[in-house]
C-alpha cells in the first residue's frame, strides 16, 4: 500500500492516491468526512478554518462503496482558492502579489528557498503547510476502515499543551471521550488551564505546541521484524509520526523515561495462563524486538509551537539581507487537536501497509482469512 499526496495550501485542492488497497473493502465516506471535520476542530485554530469545510470526493478505486483493488484517488477542495486564484492559478497569475521574503524561523521558508532556488518563500510554504495533512486524514481513515475489519482500532488524546500536562492513566475505551472536548484532553481542570494559556498566548501573539498520545488496540503479535532493520515496527511507526508537520520528538511506551530507570522497573515480565502468554505491564508500548507483541501499542509525539507568530520573531529579509520581523498574517495559536487526528491517521496508514505486506492478498476475504489464522 502506498500513499502519494499533492496540493498547495491555497491551491485548487489536495489530492491523494492510495495504491495497493485490496478489493472488497467497504468505504464509509461519512466517517472520512467526520475525521476531516475533527481535524479542523479544536481550541486555538485560526481564521482559515472558518473558510474551509473539508470534504473528500472519491474519484476512483471505489464502486458502490466497495474498493475495486485499483488505485483509490480522492480530492479535498480548498475553498480559500477562490480568494487566492489571482496569485496561485497554475494557468497564469500575478506572482508579484503575496510574496514572502521575511522568512519565518521554524518554518521551511529559508531552507526551502535556498534548496529550490526560489526568490519567493510562497513557492515553498504553500506545500510545506500543514494543510497537506487533510489528504493524510482521508487516506488514514480508509486505512482505519481496513484495520477495523481485522479488529484493530486506533485512538488517542492530547496529553499536554505548552507544558500543562495530564499525567492520568486512561483505558483505551476512555480515550474516545477526548474527541468531544475542546482540546481533546481528558482532565477537565487541566484542559481549562490549557485553554486559559492559549487565550493569553493569543493576546501576546505567541503560539503553543503539546504532546499527543496515540494508542492501537487489537493488533496481533508478530507485525514488524527483528530480522531486517527497515521492517522494525517501531521504526516504521515513529517514522510515520515524524513525517507530520511540526512533530519534533516521538517515543514508544515508556520511551525517554526508560533511560532513567533500572531494567527491573522497565521490562514487562511474562506470564502464561489458559494457553496464552501475557504481561501485567506494558512499558514496552506493545513493541519488542521491532515486532508487535499483542499488547496495546502506545506512541507519544511532541509537537512544536506553530512557527507563524503574530508578534513576529527576528529574522532577515531574504531579498535585501536586512534584519526584519518575520512575516505573519493569520495563524493558528495551537493545533494540537488537528495533530491528534493526523497522528492517528498516519499510524493507521503505516500499520495498514505493514499488515498488507505481511499478509499479502488481493481481496479482503483473503486478508481476513490469513489474519484469523495468526495466533
Ligand atoms: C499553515 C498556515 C495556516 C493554517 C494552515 C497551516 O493557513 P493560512 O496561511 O491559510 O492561514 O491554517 O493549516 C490549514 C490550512 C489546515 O487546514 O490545517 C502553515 O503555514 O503551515
Amino acid at each position: 500500500m502506498k500513499l502519494t499526496t499533492a496540493g498547495e495550501s491555497h491551491g485548487k485542492a489536495l489530492i491523494g492516491i492510495i495504491e495497493g488497497l485490496p478489493s472488497g473493502l467497504k468505504i464509509d465516506l461519512a466517517e472520512i468526512n467526520r475525521y476531516l471535520a475533527l481535524r479542523q476542530s479544536g481550541y486555538g485554530r485560526g481564521g482559515r478554518q472558518k473558510i474551509e469545510k473539508d470534504e473528500a470526493e472519491i474519484i476512483s478505486g471505489v464502486r458502490n462503496t466497495f474498493t475495486l483493488g485499483s488505485p483509490l484517488s480522492f480530492a479535498v477542495i480548498n475553498r480559500d482558492y477562490e480568494n487566492w486564484r489571482k496569485v496561485m492559478a497554475p494557468e497564469g497569475c500575478d506572482v508579484s502579489q503575496r510574496q514572502l521574503a521575511k522568512v519565518r524561523p521554524g518554518h521551511a521558508d529559508l531552507t526551502g528557498l535556498i534548496k529550490y532556488a526560489q526568490n519567493d518563500a510562497r513557492n515553498i510554504l504553500e506545500r510545506a503547510s500543514a494543510r497537506e495533512t487533510a489528504a493524510r486524514v482521508v487516506a488514514g481513515t480508509v486505512s482505519r476502515q481496513f484495520l477495523k475489519t481485522l479488529g484493530v482500532e486506533i485512538s488517542g488524546y492530547v496529553k499536554s499543551v505548552c507544558g500543562i500536562e495530564d499525567n492520568g492513566e486512561y483505558s483505551f475505551g476512555q480515550l474516545e471521550e477526548a474527541k468531544s472536548q475542546p482540546l481533546f484532553m481528558l482532565d477537565g481542570s487541566i484542559q481549562e488551564r490549557a485553554m486559559r494559556k492559549i487565550n493569553s498566548l493569543k493576546e501576546e501573539g505567541d503560539t503553543a505546541g503539546g504532546i499527543i498520545e496515540i494508542r492501537v488496540k487489537g493488533l496481533k503479535s508478530g507485525f514488524g521484524s527483528c530480522m531486517r532493520y527497515a521492517d522494525k515496527l517501531d521504526a516504521i511507526l515513529c517514522g510515520a509520526l515524524m513525517s507530520v508537520q511540526a512533530i519534533k520528538g516521538v517515543e514508544v511506551g515508556l520511551g525517554f523515561s526508560c533511560a532513567q530507570l533500572e531494567g527491573s522497573r522497565v521490562h514487562d515480565e511474562i506470564y502464561y495462563e489458559e494457553n496464552k502468554f501475557f504481561r501485567k505491564t506494558n512499558n514496552a508500548g506493545g513493541i519488542e524486538g521491532g515486532m508487535s507483541n499483542g499488547e496495546e501499542i502506545v506512541l507519544r509525539a511532541a509537537m512544536k509551537p506553530i512557527p507563524t507568530l503574530m508578534k513576529g520573531l527576528n529574522t532577515v529579509d531574504y531579498l535585501t539581507k536586512q534584519p526584519a520581523v518575520a512575516a505573519a498574517e493569520r495563524s493558528d495559536v495551537c493545533a494540537v487537536c488537528a495533530a491528534e487526528i493526523i497522528l492517528e491517521s498516519v499510524t493507521a496508514s503505516a500499520l495498514a501497509e505493514v499488515v498488507c505486506s505481511r499478509l499479502g492478498g488481493d481481496n479482503m476475504d483473503e486478508i481476513i482469512e490469513r489474519y484469523e489464522k495468526l495466533q
